[in-house]
């Protein structure tokens, strides 16, 4: 008799770490904020067109480590980590959370782009716990 009780009482350890990380994500709404990704650089030819860096290309390549919507995007140059804005350091075509990141040769005084890697914020998984915790 006393064994089955305490079968009864084993806890579910899965449900309960869940409900805490649930816990968690209600005390910091902070945890709803997008997070950013490793930097990645989908396309390094750019001698012909220029650099590329759409998002849905990174999306397919890189899989779950990137996401299709994210809610942020900031590219800079491979070789120096200078990180780009809409001015600059040169000409963009694209640089956007809808497409991704475009630099073309053809708009650039020297006629050449530099490699860019792209950062994408994307949004946490909260969704996910939040089911698994009912
Ligand atoms: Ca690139």
């Amino acid at each position: 008799m006393q064994r089955q009780v305490n079968r009864t009482t084993s806890y579910d350890w899965l449900g309960l770490l869940s409900k805490l990380l649930l816990s968690l994500h209600q005390l910091y709404p902070d945890l709803d904020q997008c997070q950013w990704t490793r930097w990645f650089n989908g396309n390094t030819e750019i001698a012909s067109k220029g650099d590329t860096e759409l998002i849905i290309e990174i999306a397919n390549k890189f899989g779950t480590m990137a996401c299709s919507y994210p809610e942020d995007i900031k590219a800079r140059v491979a070789s120096t980590k200078e990180v780009a804005d809409e001015n600059g350091p040169e000409i963009y075509s694209k640089y956007n959370t809808d497409e991704g990141f475009m630099c073309l040769n053809s708009q650039q005084l020297d006629g050449l782009c530099e490699d860019y890697e792209v950062s994408l914020c994307c949004a946490r998984k909260c969704n996910s716990l939040k089911e698994s915790a009912k």
